[in-house]
């Protein structure tokens, strides 16, 4: 599995769809769809009126509302979670704070349902709604109505489009439990969910993250997430999941039902002492609309003094969508990219430089940004620097530093070595590339002290049967590349091969190996520094 909470590449309108459509309420659930989280599947005509909605909410509407807002999902939780007994009494209460702009009605409802359904009832506070300027008509009164019908549930209304942490804000201001615990509008809670939550969450120094699994976009279907994630993210700042390091994994198989720590959360899944929330300095009100605001509060944790974790015990159903449904007023980009501006610029030191290096377009719009308040806040909580952040929390980063070598390997015979940008960190065959410029990313790699060729996305180069390839950095061996004068070594002692075919073509395109050492300019390498900073 590869879950990508990652970039859009943009937000794309409501097409032709009638204004009936568009802004009508047409929950009308048949019996047993989709219960026990099982997926459902539409005849061929349907699929084609499916087809034409999805741009509205980018899953699909057609399934959703035919899927009761009380159905039944499976238990997804191991074996040593559900023998973990809670002593009730003693945990902390929640606010359960859900932010939407635009959501479907069913979709909406069924998150506040789970959550109503399967929260016991000393524990859960409150739910909070926050409507983020929505304009569909069935989220109006309509929602008023079903939410005053419903115990503990509230709304607030901003009149203005402000982005998910304006209203999250806007929520958080008005909770009164212990903790604050946000969740995205399409999301289905299970049994037990919010116990493991709470009882780590009381500790008040950690940002706790349930297990996040998987909606399907086309069939509602639950499905389970792969056991061993955490979140990072790349060099353009892309949020990624990646395999936790070795030593997390050791002990997460020593103690199956324990919180690990994540380098970085998704962000809109998670649970925090209200407390905490606010003395670390609540959301950058400066993030508008969409993005980063899970970066930013993931490095202010970490270098703050708290810590951001995940707990196995927690299993939480999340619609992950392909693109963005809504609009970002001042275009997609614009608002992205300011974001990240933010973000890297009051917590990423150096590293900030080597992100605004690369990334000029976002460079731009840099001094765009007031972040005063929030160096400021920086500073007043002691912060930590990033390096301490990369070094310690995640070790096993890909990025460049002090001590790693940065730029091109460039073969004798013309071409480059670089992973091919494609889906991000899934690899594949290595192959000679045409070299770019010094600030071509694709082309630009680390070379660790240890020997490690890194690329963006996490991948390293790796000799595989008969061929190299890129994939997943890790302690294998097989990922070791000694420098030998021109030469790149294995442990064996076979040199790094472009099987050049063609002179002309300079190797790109053609694959790479690990071969018995000769006389061969497909086995020299240059290796041409870039600043990183
Ligand atoms: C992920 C997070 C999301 C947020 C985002 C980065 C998960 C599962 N999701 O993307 O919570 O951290 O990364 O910013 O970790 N919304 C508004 N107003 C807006 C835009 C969005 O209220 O202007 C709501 C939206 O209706 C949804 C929530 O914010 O309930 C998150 O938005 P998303 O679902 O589009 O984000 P997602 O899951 O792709
Ligand atoms: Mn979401």
């Amino acid at each position: 599995m590869r879950v990508i909470v990652g970039h859009y590449v943009g937000g794309i309108g409501g097409g032709n769809l009638s204004d009936d459509l568009i802004h009508s309420n047409n929950y009308d659930p048949v019996p047993g769809a989709g219960e026990g989280g099982r997926p459902v599947q539409l005849s061929p005509r349907e699929l084609i009126t499916a087809r034409e909605l999805y741009t509205l909410h980018s899953y699909n509407i057609l399934v959703s509302d035919r899927i009761s807002i009380n159905r039944s999902l499976p238990d997804m939780r191991s074996e040593s979670c559900r023998n973990v007994e809670y002593d009730l009494e003693n945990l902390p209460t929640a606010s359960v704070i859900i932010v939407f702009h635009n959501e479907a009605w069913s979709t909406l409802m069924r998150t506040v349902m789970s959550v109503l359904l399967r929260s016991p009832d000393q524990l859960l506070k409150q739910i909070i709604l926050v409507d983020d300027a929505s304009d569909r008509r069935y989220l109006g009164k309509e929602l008023d109505d079903a939410v005053s019908r419903l115990d503990k549930v509230q709304i607030l209304r901003s009149s203005e489009r402000n982005g998910l942490v304006g209203a999250r804000l806007m929520g958080a201001k008005k909770a009164t439990g212990d903790v604050l615990l946000f969740l995205d509008a399409h999301c289905e809670v299970t049994h037990g969910w919010i116990e493991p939550l709470l009882d780590r969450a009381g500790s008040d120094d950690v940002f706790i993250c349930p297990h996040i699994d998987l909606l399907s976009e086309d069939t509602l279907a639950y499905t389970k997430s792969i056991d061993a994630h955490w979140g990072a993210f790349s060099w353009r700042l892309h949020f990624r999941w990646l395999m936790p390091s070795g030593e997390v994994m050791v002990k997460k198989s020593e103690n199956p039902s324990k919180p690990y720590p994540t380098p970085a959360m998704a962000g809109g899944l998670f649970a925090v002492r209200k407390s905490l929330f606010w003395r670390l300095g609540g959301y950058d009100k400066g993030m508008l609309i969409w993005g980063a605001e899970n970066l930013e509060l993931s490095w202010r944790a970490w270098q703050c003094g708290a810590r951001v974790e995940i707990t196995p015990c927690s299993r939480v159903g999340h619609i992950f969508r392909r693109h963005s449904p809504y609009k970002y007023p001042g275009g997609v980009s614009k608002v992205l990219n300011s974001n990240l501006a933010r973000a890297a610029s009051v917590w990423m030191d150096e590293w900030a430089d080597f992100f605004f290096k690369f990334n000029p377009s976002i460079s731009a719009i840099r001094d765009q940004q007031n972040v005063y308040d929030r160096v400021e806040l920086r500073k007043n909580l002691n912060c930590k620097s990033f390096a301490w952040y990369l070094e310690n929390v995640w070790p096993q980063h890909f990025f460049p530093t002090n001590d790693r070598w940065f730029g091109r390997i460039k073969s004798e015979a013309g071409a480059c070595l670089g992973a091919i940008p494609g889906t991000p960190g899934l690899g594949g065959p290595a192959a000679g590339l045409q070299c770019g410029n010094d600030l071509d990313l694709d082309r630009l790699v680390v070379y660790t002290p240890e020997g490690k060729i890194m690329a963006d996305e996490g991948l390293c180069l790796e000799q595989g049967n008969g061929r190299a390839v890129w994939k997943s950095c890790s302690d294998s061996r097989k990922q070791l590349w000694e420098q030998k004068g021109p030469r790149l070594k294995t442990a064996a002692g076979l040199c790094l091969t472009l099987l050049v075919s063609d002179k002309d073509k300079e190797g790109v395109d053609d694959p790479l190996t690990a071969k018995r050492c000769i006389e061969d300019d497909g086995q020299i390498w240059h290796f041409e520094r870039v600043p990183w900073r």
